[in-house]
């Protein structure tokens, strides 16, 4: 995937979390949705696809409720403390949190065997 396919999904992710977003819910908190998929690129900023904010880019299996179709996308990461101990190539669960600013990743745990 080029960096501007990869910088468009994010913009689309970005515009998806908040046209989705609802006023008044508080940002941390358990996740809205569960994913399951394979890390292909953790991105401390600054990165290509953001300045400021971590970037996970996932290979992610259907998310009932949230995205129908398996796909390789960027997400934003709540915090570059959740890359620790985690890989390119691993296969994981992660948490997603609907806020104002961006469909968030909220946790990454490695997935069961
Ligand atoms: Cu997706």
């Amino acid at each position: 995937m080029t960096v501007r396919r990869v910088v468009a999904l994010l913009l689309i992710a970005l515009a998806a979390g908040h046209a989705g977003a609802q006023p008044g819910r508080p940002a941390a908190g358990k996740p809205d949705w569960h994913g399951t998929g394979v890390i292909l690129k953790l991105l401390p900023p600054p990165s290509d696809l953001h300045a400021t904010r971590p970037v996970v880019v996932l290979q992610h299996d259907p998310i009932p409720g949230l995205m129908e179709e398996s796909m390789a996308m960027p997400f934003i990461a709540a915090s570059t403390a959740l890359f620790r101990n985690h890989y390119a190539g691993e296969h994981v669960t992660f948490g997603l949190r609907d806020t104002p600013g961006a469909l968030l990743v909220i946790s990454i745990e490695k997935a069961p065997p």
